[in-house]
Protein backbone atom coordinates (compact mmCIF):
# COMPACT_ATOMS: atom_id res chain seq x y z
CA UNK A 1 0.00 0.00 0.00
CA UNK A 2 1.08 3.63 -0.63
CA UNK A 3 1.48 5.81 2.61
CA UNK A 4 -1.34 8.57 2.75
CA UNK A 5 -1.43 12.00 4.53
CA UNK A 6 -3.54 14.26 5.23
CA UNK A 7 -4.01 17.82 3.90
CA UNK A 8 -2.39 19.18 6.83
CA UNK A 9 0.77 16.99 6.93
CA UNK A 10 4.19 18.04 7.37
CA UNK A 11 5.63 18.55 3.75
CA UNK A 12 8.75 17.32 4.69
CA UNK A 13 6.73 13.72 5.55
CA UNK A 14 5.17 13.88 2.74
CA UNK A 15 8.58 14.01 0.04
CA UNK A 16 9.98 11.44 2.41
CA UNK A 17 7.56 8.81 1.23
CA UNK A 18 7.73 9.78 -1.93
CA UNK A 19 11.42 9.34 -2.19
CA UNK A 20 11.20 6.28 -0.47
CA UNK A 21 7.92 4.46 -2.28
CA UNK A 22 8.38 6.83 -5.06
CA UNK A 23 4.27 7.71 -4.65
CA UNK A 24 2.39 8.73 -2.08
CA UNK A 25 -1.27 10.02 -1.54
CA UNK A 26 -2.39 13.12 0.53
CA UNK A 27 -6.43 12.86 1.14
CA UNK A 28 -8.99 15.24 0.43
CA UNK A 29 -6.57 18.10 -0.56
CA UNK A 30 -9.42 20.41 -2.28
CA UNK A 31 -13.25 20.91 -1.99
CA UNK A 32 -16.14 19.58 -4.69
CA UNK A 33 -17.03 22.50 -5.69
CA UNK A 34 -13.79 23.06 -7.91
CA UNK A 35 -13.66 19.82 -9.22
CA UNK A 36 -17.41 19.95 -10.11
CA UNK A 37 -16.28 23.07 -12.05
CA UNK A 38 -13.22 21.86 -13.46
CA UNK A 39 -15.18 18.85 -14.55
CA UNK A 40 -17.60 20.88 -15.99
CA UNK A 41 -15.20 22.73 -18.17
CA UNK A 42 -13.68 19.24 -19.43
CA UNK A 43 -16.97 18.21 -20.72
CA UNK A 44 -17.66 19.62 -24.09
CA UNK A 45 -13.67 18.88 -24.62
CA UNK A 46 -14.10 15.27 -23.41
CA UNK A 47 -16.99 15.01 -25.90
CA UNK A 48 -16.25 16.66 -29.02
CA UNK A 49 -12.81 15.54 -29.32
CA UNK A 50 -11.81 13.05 -26.14
CA UNK A 51 -11.35 10.12 -28.75
CA UNK A 52 -8.82 11.60 -30.81
CA UNK A 53 -5.44 10.54 -29.39
CA UNK A 54 -6.74 6.88 -29.26
CA UNK A 55 -4.03 4.31 -29.42
CA UNK A 56 -2.65 1.35 -27.41
CA UNK A 57 -1.11 3.29 -24.75
CA UNK A 58 -4.10 5.93 -24.25
CA UNK A 59 -6.54 3.22 -25.13
CA UNK A 60 -9.47 2.43 -26.56
CA UNK A 61 -12.61 3.48 -24.09
CA UNK A 62 -10.74 6.88 -22.35
CA UNK A 63 -11.35 10.14 -23.52
CA UNK A 64 -8.49 12.62 -22.88
CA UNK A 65 -7.50 16.20 -23.21
CA UNK A 66 -4.52 17.73 -23.07
CA UNK A 67 -3.10 21.36 -22.40
CA UNK A 68 -5.66 21.60 -19.56
CA UNK A 69 -5.36 25.43 -18.55
CA UNK A 70 -6.11 25.93 -21.67
CA UNK A 71 -9.74 24.24 -21.61
CA UNK A 72 -10.20 25.18 -17.62
CA UNK A 73 -9.30 28.14 -16.47
CA UNK A 74 -10.15 26.60 -12.58
CA UNK A 75 -8.11 23.87 -13.09
CA UNK A 76 -5.07 26.10 -12.32
CA UNK A 77 -5.62 26.01 -8.63
CA UNK A 78 -4.99 22.30 -8.87
CA UNK A 79 -2.43 22.80 -10.99
CA UNK A 80 -0.57 25.12 -8.93
CA UNK A 81 -1.90 24.05 -5.64
CA UNK A 82 0.46 25.03 -3.13
CA UNK A 83 1.06 21.96 -1.82
CA UNK A 84 2.12 20.56 -5.28
CA UNK A 85 4.46 22.95 -5.68
CA UNK A 86 5.87 22.72 -2.47
CA UNK A 87 6.56 18.81 -3.09
CA UNK A 88 8.09 20.26 -6.47
CA UNK A 89 10.25 22.41 -5.29
CA UNK A 90 11.64 19.90 -2.70
CA UNK A 91 11.92 17.29 -5.67
CA UNK A 92 12.87 19.72 -8.70
CA UNK A 93 14.96 22.55 -7.35
CA UNK A 94 17.90 20.72 -6.74
CA UNK A 95 18.52 20.46 -10.11
CA UNK A 96 16.82 23.24 -11.30
CA UNK A 97 16.35 26.80 -10.65
CA UNK A 98 12.45 26.77 -11.97
CA UNK A 99 10.53 24.34 -13.18
CA UNK A 100 7.65 23.80 -15.52
CA UNK A 101 4.35 21.89 -16.69
CA UNK A 102 5.63 18.98 -18.79
CA UNK A 103 1.83 17.48 -19.53
CA UNK A 104 -1.44 18.33 -17.95
CA UNK A 105 -4.01 15.29 -19.42
CA UNK A 106 -7.44 15.10 -18.27
CA UNK A 107 -8.03 11.31 -18.30
CA UNK A 108 -11.77 9.82 -18.50
CA UNK A 109 -11.55 6.36 -18.43
CA UNK A 110 -15.38 4.37 -19.16
CA UNK A 111 -16.31 1.28 -18.03
CA UNK A 112 -15.00 -1.56 -19.97
CA UNK A 113 -11.14 0.05 -21.01
CA UNK A 114 -8.52 -2.34 -20.10
CA UNK A 115 -5.67 -1.76 -17.74
CA UNK A 116 -3.29 0.84 -19.57
CA UNK A 117 0.36 -0.93 -20.35
CA UNK A 118 2.25 0.09 -17.05
CA UNK A 119 4.87 2.57 -17.79
CA UNK A 120 7.30 5.24 -16.75
CA UNK A 121 6.22 8.85 -17.89
CA UNK A 122 10.03 9.65 -18.12
CA UNK A 123 10.33 7.13 -21.01
CA UNK A 124 9.76 10.21 -23.61
CA UNK A 125 13.33 10.82 -22.06
CA UNK A 126 15.95 9.39 -23.98
CA UNK A 127 18.36 9.48 -21.33
CA UNK A 128 17.79 8.93 -17.49
CA UNK A 129 20.82 10.60 -15.10
CA UNK A 130 20.94 7.98 -12.01
CA UNK A 131 19.42 10.18 -9.16
CA UNK A 132 18.19 13.06 -10.77
CA UNK A 133 14.53 12.93 -11.34
CA UNK A 134 13.55 14.75 -14.29
CA UNK A 135 9.62 14.74 -13.20
CA UNK A 136 7.20 14.35 -10.56
CA UNK A 137 3.65 13.95 -11.47
CA UNK A 138 0.12 15.18 -9.46
CA UNK A 139 -2.72 12.65 -10.30
CA UNK A 140 -5.92 14.36 -9.10
CA UNK A 141 -8.84 12.15 -8.57
CA UNK A 142 -11.33 13.95 -9.63
CA UNK A 143 -13.69 10.80 -9.15
CA UNK A 144 -13.57 8.63 -5.99
CA UNK A 145 -10.62 6.30 -7.49
CA UNK A 146 -11.93 2.46 -6.58
CA UNK A 147 -10.53 -0.99 -7.32
CA UNK A 148 -13.27 -1.83 -9.64
CA UNK A 149 -13.34 1.90 -11.79
CA UNK A 150 -9.72 1.89 -12.46
CA UNK A 151 -7.79 3.55 -9.68
CA UNK A 152 -4.13 4.29 -11.10
CA UNK A 153 -1.32 0.82 -10.64
CA UNK A 154 1.32 2.05 -8.86
CA UNK A 155 4.65 -0.52 -7.99
CA UNK A 156 6.05 0.92 -4.83
CA UNK A 157 9.91 1.59 -5.36
CA UNK A 158 9.90 0.94 -8.83
CA UNK A 159 11.77 4.64 -9.07
CA UNK A 160 14.76 3.17 -7.97
CA UNK A 161 14.50 -0.03 -10.71
CA UNK A 162 16.79 0.01 -13.50
CA UNK A 163 15.24 0.42 -17.23
CA UNK A 164 15.26 -3.43 -18.07
CA UNK A 165 13.60 -3.92 -14.53
CA UNK A 166 11.10 -1.17 -15.35
CA UNK A 167 10.16 -2.69 -18.89
CA UNK A 168 9.51 -6.27 -17.21
CA UNK A 169 6.97 -4.60 -14.55
CA UNK A 170 4.12 -7.10 -13.52
CA UNK A 171 1.10 -6.48 -12.91
CA UNK A 172 0.70 -8.45 -9.70
CA UNK A 173 3.77 -6.14 -7.68
CA UNK A 174 1.30 -3.22 -8.20
CA UNK A 175 -0.77 -1.59 -5.84
CA UNK A 176 -3.98 0.77 -6.71
CA UNK A 177 -4.17 4.52 -5.44
CA UNK A 178 -7.83 3.89 -4.00
CA UNK A 179 -8.33 6.83 -2.97
CA UNK A 180 -11.27 9.77 -2.32
CA UNK A 181 -12.62 12.42 -4.65
CA UNK A 182 -9.95 15.43 -4.23
CA UNK A 183 -7.40 13.25 -3.27
CA UNK A 184 -4.28 13.54 -5.09
CA UNK A 185 -1.73 10.60 -6.29
CA UNK A 186 2.33 12.09 -6.26
CA UNK A 187 4.36 9.99 -8.53
CA UNK A 188 7.81 9.97 -9.91
CA UNK A 189 8.63 9.95 -13.48
CA UNK A 190 10.74 6.95 -13.07
CA UNK A 191 8.17 4.94 -10.67
CA UNK A 192 6.37 2.77 -12.81
CA UNK A 193 2.33 2.98 -12.80
CA UNK A 194 -0.11 3.05 -15.14
CA UNK A 195 -4.48 3.47 -15.35
CA UNK A 196 -6.83 0.47 -14.30
CA UNK A 197 -8.92 -1.49 -15.82
CA UNK A 198 -12.69 0.24 -15.31
CA UNK A 199 -14.98 -2.70 -14.41
CA UNK A 200 -17.53 -0.14 -12.95
CA UNK A 201 -20.88 1.21 -14.82
CA UNK A 202 -19.59 4.86 -14.66
CA UNK A 203 -16.51 6.76 -15.94
CA UNK A 204 -13.40 7.65 -13.70
CA UNK A 205 -12.17 10.72 -14.23
CA UNK A 206 -8.19 11.95 -13.32
CA UNK A 207 -6.30 15.35 -13.99
CA UNK A 208 -2.63 14.44 -14.23
CA UNK A 209 -0.12 17.08 -14.32
CA UNK A 210 3.57 16.51 -14.64
CA UNK A 211 6.43 19.11 -13.44
CA UNK A 212 9.73 18.93 -15.45
CA UNK A 213 12.78 20.37 -14.77
CA UNK A 214 12.80 23.75 -16.20
CA UNK A 215 16.10 22.98 -18.73
CA UNK A 216 13.62 19.88 -20.20
CA UNK A 217 12.06 20.30 -23.32
CA UNK A 218 8.48 20.01 -21.97
CA UNK A 219 6.27 17.37 -23.28
CA UNK A 220 3.40 19.36 -24.03
CA UNK A 221 3.96 22.26 -26.61
CA UNK A 222 1.80 25.08 -24.36
CA UNK A 223 3.05 28.07 -26.79
CA UNK A 224 1.36 26.27 -29.58
CA UNK A 225 -1.57 25.03 -28.14
CA UNK A 226 -2.50 28.34 -25.49
CA UNK A 227 -3.78 31.18 -27.55
CA UNK A 228 -0.95 34.60 -26.26
CA UNK A 229 -3.96 35.85 -24.73
CA UNK A 230 -5.20 33.33 -22.91
CA UNK A 231 -1.53 32.91 -21.87
CA UNK A 232 -1.39 36.66 -20.76
CA UNK A 233 -4.41 36.52 -19.03
CA UNK A 234 -3.13 34.07 -16.16
CA UNK A 235 -1.38 35.59 -13.44
CA UNK A 236 2.36 35.19 -13.28
CA UNK A 237 3.46 32.19 -11.64
CA UNK A 238 1.24 30.06 -13.81
CA UNK A 239 2.48 31.88 -17.37
CA UNK A 240 5.72 30.87 -15.65
CA UNK A 241 4.32 27.30 -15.37
CA UNK A 242 3.28 27.21 -18.60
CA UNK A 243 7.14 27.73 -20.15
CA UNK A 244 6.33 31.64 -20.92
CA UNK A 245 9.75 32.54 -19.09
CA UNK A 246 13.49 31.94 -20.10
CA UNK A 247 14.98 29.57 -18.31
CA UNK A 248 17.98 31.45 -16.43
CA UNK A 249 18.04 34.17 -19.08
CA UNK A 250 19.52 31.79 -21.71
CA UNK A 251 17.01 28.65 -22.63
CA UNK A 252 13.64 29.50 -24.31
CA UNK A 253 14.17 33.40 -24.57
CA UNK A 254 12.85 35.52 -26.93
CA UNK A 255 12.77 39.47 -27.47
CA UNK A 256 12.07 41.29 -24.27
CA UNK A 257 10.91 37.73 -22.38
CA UNK A 258 10.43 37.60 -18.62
CA UNK A 259 12.66 35.16 -16.69
CA UNK A 260 11.34 33.03 -14.69
CA UNK A 261 11.37 33.92 -10.72
CA UNK A 262 11.22 31.48 -7.80
CA UNK A 263 7.44 30.55 -7.61
CA UNK A 264 6.68 29.57 -4.25
O1 LIG B 1 -5.19 7.37 -15.81
C1 LIG B 1 -4.34 6.98 -15.01
O2 LIG B 1 -4.63 6.52 -13.90
C2 LIG B 1 -2.87 7.06 -15.35
C3 LIG B 1 -2.59 7.52 -16.77
C4 LIG B 1 -1.14 7.55 -17.10
O3 LIG B 1 -0.32 7.16 -16.34
C5 LIG B 1 -0.67 8.10 -18.39
O4 LIG B 1 -1.48 8.26 -19.32
O5 LIG B 1 0.55 8.36 -18.52
FE1 LIG C 1 1.67 7.73 -16.92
Amino acid sequence: MLKSFDKNADVNEIVEALKTDGGVIVKNLVDKELLDTVKADFRPQFDEAGDYIENDFNGYKTKRLETVLGISRSAADLLAHPLIMKVADKVLKPYCSNYRIGSSSGIEIWPGEMAQVLHRDDEIYPHRMPGVEFQVAALWAMDEFTIENGATHVIPGSHKWTDEEAAGAKREDTVQAVMSRGSVLLYFGTTVHGGGENRSDKPRCALVTTYSLGWLRQEENHYMAIPKEVAESYPEHIQQLMGFASYSRILGTYPGSPIAKEIS
